[in-house]
Order: structure tokens, then sequence, then C-alpha cells
């Protein structure tokens, strides 16, 4: 493959094809394939970037690693060597330049050839590399590159059981994102391959480099940006540069600020250059929910004897974030010291991080998930990370943790946090002990991560790793390194040595340890990680699971796609939550139960935080989204479907929103059930003239208990706004209620409403919880009344478009857990639904609306077909001619 590059701005893009081929370890090398005259035969075309098993898996080498067992069929790829050969000419100017090849990411280790000239090695999936070519690059001729990778050797040592590949997390040697061992979510498998870009950057004997913008507002009307850059003689001789840049406004495409400086530099110097600028009139950087996501663009040059040597550009924003101690600190620090018996959830050391985010002089609640990487084979196209990010920003999130077993993430990712608003906090890697790693290699690493993102403004701080003690005999050293490495190219941001640490709590004991999800109510300063497992849409479920595998469900299989140990009794917990609603008798029951109950569960612990706002800062979910088709804790499954659970979470992530918090689910007749009633307010400004009404409704819609009042509370507060009470008579032993709570506006419309199921046991044993909803499934039938609101509909150029669709209950009954979807969704056509798994109280109606985005106008077939259904309402199908849309 050879091509004619094109020089833009100096730099030569050597992504897209490539050619592969794999060796017995060894046997590349000793058969000198790095030589153009020796080049390997019969190779396979691979995609830069790109990882070995995407290129088979797309030249049709392998089967889909993600359906059934298949992973098992192309694990034999971590044995071998693998050769990647890219021909390409540099044009004749770019003779006498001064030329680097960049690798930003290659997994996991090897070296590179050009020419037939080793020009140095490949050490780590986290590590770029850079090197000096200018010297072995041919000009108006073909180039010849060549690069080896292969797996870690500890990628070798598997974990098999019943002839399968289980999860083999051991501790951190490398700089490798743990999870490709395996991990709770994903499978084992290596990724092989040079799966971040590779380029050729040209420039004079001056170069640029590491551009650093720290902003300070002043007042209103005035921030400064100090901005820091590094300005690197590569010649042997003193020179005088000028450097000069323009601060941009991304809105207004205006001049925010310019400089020019001329410096000296020494024969070989690398000089910082500290310029001081005043912004006047600055458009803040605001998180989702909070304001704009002003940004704004460095532009910088460095002239050497009249001639630009090099240039470079920098994203950032203006705004000023601090981390404040939270409310009643002293009362949680009393308590914690008891409370350390489980490490895992608060560290072992007794104090507190501030934990509450202050976003430019605004106190800030957060409100998000933890991300893990998108595909285990890293197929991670901006596309992806639009998708995912936009439906975070979409729930009202304003905080993503990157999970440190995980990646150091890529410019897109953050460029799309950068413009949604989502914060984020960025961990280093996981995973108990760091006492075997290759410390130079891991800091090596974090350096160059820590210069490509620092200038992020989503970016909040930086955090050691995922669930191991930072401060161990094997790990302090390390993680004390990191530290001083942070302190000296990020001085701005805090850095955790872990989480959980210092107050932020992963709480485990629902799911793991099988307790109710009431079992949250315990008020940590920030809670970091909880969650429910649950299987991802039928439609979805379907696609990776082989019809003799489907029903009984297969415990091994489910352990496969599941938590990948088969020690874990996945399916057991499973069915602990599941069979809440009675028992399934066929596999799309039970993952709708389960997703029902992933989705109760999550609702209340997010209202359960937000009601204790500020003395808890945040809560994020585990997990937001996913690496495979699986069965985890993901809100949004790996295809991009979200799970019932976004929505509940997205209703209970409101910025104004009512909730109730009862201390137990399963009630004993003759008790009284108790609820506190709390309104939830995010926004900056107060809440007042507005009503509540709670009601208590049987299953069968009949109103049993009832209470009302006015709803106010000040700007940025939760408050407790009234309580409801229910003496639980006999008659409703071993049966359902709900609890229902509105919040009125003025004009009478719901701003915000919510429902939870509540049981009467059945038994006298309190801790029994098979069956106790299981009269949800008996409750009476309900023909939904479906309408689609034509007008509102339009379908662009672009083949989006929207709709409204119309759900009604025109019956005196309750209608439960109301799902829609669109029949023809695909990859290539899909939906984004405001709101869905709703309910309805008897007479009640709702609208959803429903954006559909398409690769292309044609992508949308002439008639599409949504398909309505909820827990006691049969399917309804209702049919939109698109044809009368188009142009
Ligand atoms: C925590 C996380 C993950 C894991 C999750 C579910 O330990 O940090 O490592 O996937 O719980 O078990």
């Amino acid at each position: 493959m050879t091509d004619q590059i094109q020089n833009t701005n100096g730099i030569i893009d050597l992504n897209g094809t490539w050619a592969m081929k794999d060796y017995t370890i060894g046997i590349g090398y000793q058969k000198k394939v790095y030589l153009s005259e020796r080049a390997a035969e019969n190779c396979l075309p691979c995609k830069v970037p790109g990882t070995v098993r995407a290129a088979l898996l797309e030249d049709g080498e392998i089967p889909d690693p993600y359906y059934g067992y298949d992973n098992e069929k192309s694990l034999w790829v971590e044995e071998k060597e693998w050769w990647f050969f890219r021909k390409f000419t540099v044009v004749e100017n770019f003779k006498g330049k001064n030329i680097s090849l960049v690798f930003e990411g290659t997994s996991f280790s090897g070296a590179c050839w050009l020419n037939g000239r080793r020009i140095g090695n490949l050490n780590g999936m986290l590590n770029p590399r850079s090197f000096d070519v200018s010297s072995f690059l041919k000009f108006g001729e073909e180039n010849f590159l060549a690069v080896r990778l292969e797996a870690p050797p500890d990628a070798r040592e598997r974990i098999m059981e019943k002839g399968l590949t289980w999860r083999s997390p051991r501790d951190q040697m490398h700089s490798i994102a743990q999870c490709v061992y395996g991990w709770d979510w994903g499978p084992h498998g290596v990724s092989v391959g040079i799966w971040q870009p590779v380029r050729l950057i040209a420039t004079g004997s001056v170069r640029i480099e590491n551009p650093y913008i720290l902003s300070k507002i002043l007042s209103k009307d005035q921030a400064e940006c100090n901005v820091k850059l590094q300005v690197r003689n590569l010649t042997a001789k003193s020179v005088k540069v000028l450097v000069a840049g323009k601060l941009i406004s991304k809105n207004s495409s205006k001049e925010a600020a310019e400089f020019k400086r001329t410096a000296n530099l020494k024969p070989n110097q690398n000089k910082t250059m500290n310029l001081k600028l005043v912004v006047r009139h600055p458009e803040l950087w605001w998180p989702n929910g909070m304001g704009k996501q002003n940004l704004y663009t460095l532009n910088a040059n460095v002239c050497y004897n009249n001639h630009e040597s090099d240039n470079l550009t920098a994203q950032f924003g203006i705004r000023e974030l601090k981390m404040v101690e939270n409310q009643n600190i002293g009362e949680f620090l009393k308590t914690m010291g008891k409370d350390l018996g489980d490490a895992h959830h608060l560290g072992k050391v007794v104090g507190s991080y501030p934990w509450t985010f202050l976003v430019n002089g605004k106190k800030m609640y957060a409100k998000g998930g933890n991300w893990i990487p998108g595909d285990q084979l890293l197929r991670l196209d901006r596309e992806k990370y639009d998708r995912l990010l936009k439906l975070f920003k979409d729930a009202h999130f304003n905080l993503m943790r990157v999970w440190g077993g995980g990646l150091y993430e890529t410019d897109d990712f953050y460029n799309l946090c950068d413009e949604y608003g989502i914060l984020t906090w960025q961990e280093f890697l996981s995973n108990r002990n760091f006492s075997k790693i290759d410390r130079d290699n891991f800091l090596d690493g974090v350096k160059s991560s820590v210069l490509r993102l620092r200038n992020h403004p989503s970016l909040t701080f930086w955090c050691g790793g995922n669930e191991f003690d930072p401060d161990d005999k094997g790990s302090k050293n390390v993680i004390d390194s990191l530290e001083s490495l942070l302190k000296k190219y990020d001085p701005q941001r805090e850095f955790h040595r872990a989480s959980p640490y210092m107050g932020d709590d992963h709480y485990w004991g629902v799911w793991h340890r099988l307790e109710p999800y009431t079992n949250y109510r315990v008020v940590r300063p920030f809670r970091s990680e909880a969650g429910l497992n649950a299987p991802p849409a039928w439609e979805n479920y379907v696609k990776f699971t082989p019809e003799n595998l489907m029903w009984p469900p297969d415990s091994t299989f489910i352990e496969y796609h599941g938590e990948s140990d088969i020690r874990f009794a996945h399916l057991k917990k499973m069915m602990r939550y599941a069979d809440e609603f009675g028992e399934s008798s066929n596999m799309k029951e039970l993952i709708t139960k389960s997703q029902l109950y992933q989705a109760i569960g999550n609702e209340f612990d997010m209202e359960f935080c937000r009601a204790n706002k500020f003395k808890n800062s945040g809560f994020l979910v585990w997990q937001y989204n996913d690496i495979w088709p699986c069965l985890s804790w993901s809100v949004v499954d790996w295809y991009g479907t979200p799970k019932p659970s976004y929505y509940f979470l997205k209703r209970a992530a409101r910025p104004v929103h009512i909730s109730a918090d009862y201390k137990k689910y399963l009630w004993n007749a003759g008790e009284t059930f108790k609820a506190g009633i709390y309104l939830l307010n995010d926004m900056q400004s107060r809440i007042k003239n507005l009503t509540y009404k709670a009601e208590i409704l049987g299953c069968s819609g009949k109103i049993l208990g009832e209470k009302s009042g006015p709803a106010g509370t000040s700007a940025n507060r939760s408050k407790k706004i009234g309580n409801i009470e229910f003496n639980i008579p006999d008659s409703l032993k071993g049966k359902t209620f709900f609890v229902s709570a509105k919040l009125i506006g003025k004009s009478g419309e719901t701003v915000s409403d919510t429902l939870y199921p509540i049981a009467v046991s059945g038994t006298d044993n309190p801790d029994y919880y098979r069956n106790i909803f299981s009269q949800i499934y008996k409750m009476p039938k309900i023909r939904l009344k479906v309408e689609v609101l034509n007008k509102e509909f339009f379908l662009a150029e672009d083949g989006s478009g929207s709709c409204k669709i119309r759900i009604t209950n025109s019956t005196g009954n309750l209608a439960f857990f109301i799902g829609a979807r669109l029949v023809e969704e695909s990859a290539g056509l899909r939906t984004v639904f405001d709101d869905n798994y709703i309910s309805l109280l008897p007479r009640e109606s709702k609208i959803l609306s429903v954006r559909l985005e398409s690769i292309n106008e044609k992508a949308i077939p002439g008639k599409i077909h949504f398909e309505i259904s909820g827990i006691n309402c049969p399917v309804r199908i209702i049919e939109m001619d698109i044809e009368q849309y188009r142009k």
C-alpha cells in the first residue's frame, strides 16, 4: 500500500489501511521481515488505528468474538508476534525539516523499523512514543515502515475452566489497561495492535510544545490566562526566535487576547515561556446544567529566521474549580473510624477529601456514572463516543469517573466532554498492588497523558486508581512518585490517591452481598460506585446468545457474558433480584424483571444521595457503559441502547425533582408505612408556590391514602417537604401497593413525578424476598391508547427527524413500566427517546419525544413501527408512513 501523502501543516497522517501478518514469536524477526526486500507475503489488510482482532474480524478470518463463546476462538492472537507494514512517500520539500514519527498508542510491546533500520522500541499500551526520523526518511521515493508487536507474556497465563477462559486479574505489572485480562464485565482478550493514530510531524529547527493554560477569574469582566509554552531548540547553536499567538473564542470566533515575545535559546535548550494574558468579558465554561460550555482556542507559533518553524493549537476553557468541604463532615468523621471494616468501601485512612465541586464559585451536586473502555477490540470511533456522551448529557449528568482499570481516555472522549459539559476524573492504572509494576514505564505513560489532557476544562482531578490500598508496602512508593509527577506537570489539579479513599464510597452490599436496595440509605461524602446488574434489552440479548443457551438460562453462559468469573455465581444474584417479581417463564420476562429491579434500585440510590445534598456531594452509578455485549451493571449497553435504568436515573437527576424516601420496601401488614417526601433542587434559583401530592395506590389503581401540601425550597438545595403514612391493613398481606409523588406547577401541570412499588410480606420472614412483587404481574390488563402526533415530525436531509408519541391510560387502573422501541432500530438508524419506561396513573397521559438519527435519509425505511408495551399493557404497534415526510 503506497500513498502520496499530503502535507497539511507539517503533519503527515499514517493512519488508514496497513498490511499485517503473524509469526510464531521470534520468527518474523529472524526472517528480517522489516526489510522491504524480505517483506512478508500474503498479508491481511488492517486498519490503523485498530487492533489485530478487529482487523481479523473485518477480514472474515475469525468469528465475531462477542457471540456465544466465540471469544475463545481468537485468543490465539495473544500467542503470536504481529507485524504491521506501511509504504508511503514523503514530498521532496520535506527535506531538511525535523521530522518525528509519533505513535500515540501501541499494544503491547515491540519495536519499529524505517527503511530497514531499527528506530526504537514500543513499550506499553498507554505510552505514546516519538522518534526522530529525519535522517531515516527518503524524500520523493518510497519509505517502508515495519512495526512488530506482541501481547505481554502474562496474557498467556490464562485461567481456564470448563474449557473456557475466565477473567484473570493480576497485580499490575505493565502500562496496560488492566481490564484486557478480563474483568467482571468483560472477557479476557488482550488487544494487540496500533490502536491509536500514527503520524509524521515535520517542523523547522525550533519547536513549540506542551501548552499549559491556567485561567483565573478576576472579576465579572476580566479573567487572566497564564499560558506556558515550551520552546525547544533542536540545533547545536544559539538562536533568537519570535513566539506569537492568539486566544480565540470558539463561540464568536473573536480574538480574546494576543501575544508576541522574542526569546534567546541556547544550543539544544528547552525553554519554558510564561505569558500572562488578560481576557476581557470572559465567556466562562460551565458544567452541563449550569450554563454554556464556552471554549477558547490557543493558536501559537514560533518563528526563526523569519519563517514559521512550528505551530500548535490547544482547546481550553475559562473556569475555576475548587473542591470544598462537605456539610457536617465532622459528624461523618466521628463514625468513619468505626466503619472501616471493609477497606474496599472507604479506604483505610480516617479523613476526607473535600468532595463538593465548586465551579466558578457555585456549588455543583455531581450526578453521573463510571466509564469503562467502549469496546474490547478497541474500535473507538468518535460516533460511538458521541452517542454515549450525548446520552449522558441528556440524562442531566455532569460527572464521569474514568475508571482506573481502563484507558487514559482519548482526545475524542475529552473533546466531547468539553463540548457537553461533562466533568471527569481520570484514574491511572488499577488494581490491587503496584509492587511489580515497571515504574519508569508507568510514569512515562502518565506524563504523556497529563501533557495531553491537562488543558481540558472538563477534567477535574487525577486519581491513582481503583480499589487498592495506595499506602501499602507495594504501592505507596509508586503512588508517591505519581503524586510528585502530577504536582510538576499539573500543579493546579488535585490528586486522589485511590478510589475509594478518604470519603468516597463503593457500596456493594446491594448486588454482591444480595442486600435489598434500601441498604443504600447510608450517607457518605461521595458515592462513587454502586449499582445493580441487568441484561441488555431482549432484542440485543438475542444478538449474542445462541438459541440453545437461551432458556432455561445457562449459568456458564451467564457467567461468561456476565461477571466473567465462574466463582461469582452471577445467575444466582440475578435471580435473587428478578424473582422478587415472581418466577419467570422465559428469558424475555427474566430480562424485564432484572432490568426493573436495576432501574428502581439505581433511582432510589440517586434520589437518596440527592436528598442528603452536600452532606453527600455526588452519586456515580456503576457503570455507565459496556465493553462488549454482556450482562453488566451498565445503564447503556454496548449497542448504545439505554436500559430502563437510564430513564429512571434521568428522571431522578432532573434539576427539579420530587422523591420519596422509605427505610425498607418489604413491610408487614399491621405496620405503618412511612415515607418522607423530598424536593430536590439543583437549580441556582429558588422554588416557590408549587405543591406536592403524594398518594398510596393499590395494584388496581385504587387510592388508599393521600397527602398534599406546599412545595418550595431555596436555590441549590434539597428539602424534606412532607411525609406520607399508611397503616397497612391485613387485606394487603402478600400484595403490593404503590407510592406516587407529584410536584405540581402553578397551572396544575406536572413538574416532576415518581412511583415506587412497595411489598407487603406474605410470610413472617422479613428476609424472604422471593415473589414479594408477584402481584404486579397479575394487575388488570390495560389497552393503552397510542397516538403519533404527526404534526411534530420532520425529516431533515441528514436523515434525522423527530416525532412525539402520546400514550394514554384511559382506565381506572395503573399502567406499569411501559417501554417504547423502534422495531427497525439498527446501527444505521438510531432512536433517542427523551423519556421511556414510564408508568401511567388512572386516566393519565404522557408524551414521549423521539429523535431519529440515521446514517442518511435513505437509511430510514418507508414505514417505521413503534412497539409499546408495559408489564400489564399488551403490545401495541403503531406504524408511521415516512414516505409522506420525504422531500
Ligand atoms: C467495583 C468496580 C469494578 C467492578 C464493580 C462490580 O469493584 O471498581 O471493579 O466491576 O465493582 O463488581
